[in-house]
């Protein structure tokens, strides 16, 4: 028997033994099995895409818990739509290069014009890479672990001698915005905007600290893969990983979707502004017009959902579900990747 058909039954039932039960009661927990069953149904995506239904609806959008830019929280409807259950990876995005010859941002040289300051010997191909110094004095100042690698970019995640054997199915790094634009393009699907990325990820929960649920630990396993130990040199790997896991290695959200905290950093199509959300529009919010970063003025920047690797507790909590990264749309890092969105009619 279907488990969405049993499910029904047993409510049903439930309903006529219990005469006495309220009208309040029985409305929720015909909410509740509705959620279910739409749970269930975005388990049967079309046959061989890895894809997973977002059931239409409301949520709250944005944290009291975390940076300025995740304020005000605000209710949000989003329609439905379906949603990659993994990010891509590094095999999915050698086959679009194959078959298109798409060259990435990071294998091209920077625009002098765009660069006017920048030493002519500093434009070159490459990628920015964590790259820790034995020593950090203080953890205010990123660029101690983030450096501009000549010749690093997807096939070269750590710089020109690294590879990706033995990584094919691990999430594609140093793709710049414009990068996952032309795949996603190319996959006859979209990125998904910021609303939908984190309505999806928090599975039909509201306002969880985890895109699973409240707690951070199920049966004693981490659910993430994320940075333990003293940042940026000490790397503990108490979650498995050092750097990229294969996709889908810890346990998917409610809405059967893989690494939406951790992993890698996922580009969205929304331009960033801090103070979008008090102005944005309840329904499909797209983004702004525009992009604003007070930190950085006069730098265009997209946004990045998700948190990765290098997010811990001691310094970026990027792995909660409304935790925003704000990065200029050419930058390519080894702990950014994405994952698409497509518009089809539900299941
Ligand atoms: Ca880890
Ligand atoms: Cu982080």
């Amino acid at each position: 028997m279907k488990p969405a058909t049993r499910t029904s039954i047993i409510f049903v039932s439930i309903i006529v033994a219990g005469g006495a039960l309220s009208a309040k009661w029985v409305m929720k927990e015909a909410a509740r099995v509705g959620r279910e069953q739409e749970a269930r149904r975005a388990l049967r995506a079309p046959k061989g895409v890895d894809m997973a239904w977002i059931p239409s609806g409301k949520f709250t959008m944005g944290s009291n818990d975390g940076q300025l830019d995740e304020r005000p929280i605000h209710d949000v409807k989003v329609k439905g739509f379906w949603m990659d259950r993994y990010e891509v990876t590094n095999d999915q995005f050698a086959k679009f290069v194959q078959e298109t010859g798409y060259v990435t941002t990071a294998e091209q040289s920077p625009d002098p014009k765009l660069f006017p300051d920048a030493p002519k010997e500093n434009l070159v191909p490459g990628s920015v890479v964590f790259t820790p110094p034995p020593r950090v004095e203080t953890l205010n100042n990123h660029m101690q672990w983030w450096s501009y690698v000549k010749g690093a970019n997807w096939r070269h995640p750590e710089g020109p001698e690294s590879d990706i054997k033995g990584r094919g199915n691990h999430p594609v790094v140093h793709v710049s915005w414009f990068d996952c634009e032309a795949y996603a393009k190319w996959a006859g699907k979209r990125l998904p905007t910021e609303a939908e990325w984190e309505y999806a990820c928090r599975g039909g929960l509201e306002q969880n600290p985890y895109s699973w649920g409240r707690e951070r630990f199920e049966k004693g396993m981490w659910m993430m893969n994320i940075w333990q130990g003293q940042f940026p040199n000490e790397n503990l790997a108490q979650d498995g990983f050092k750097g990229t896991a294969p996709i889908g290695s810890y346990a998917p959200n409610s809405y059967g979707l893989h690494d939406m905290a951790g992993n890698v950093w996922e580009w969205v199509s929304d331009w960033y502004r801090p103070d979008y959300y008090s102005k944005s529009p309840r329904d499909n919010p797209a983004g702004p017009v525009d992009s604003f970063d007070p930190d950085e003025p006069g730098v265009q920047k997209r946004v990045g959902r998700g948190g990765s690797y290098l997010c811990s507790d001691m310094y970026c909590k990027g792995y909660r579900p409304a935790a925003r990264q704000k990065t200029s749309p050419d930058t390519g890092l080894s702990h950014t990747g994405f994952r698409c969105a497509l518009d089809a009619p539900a299941p």
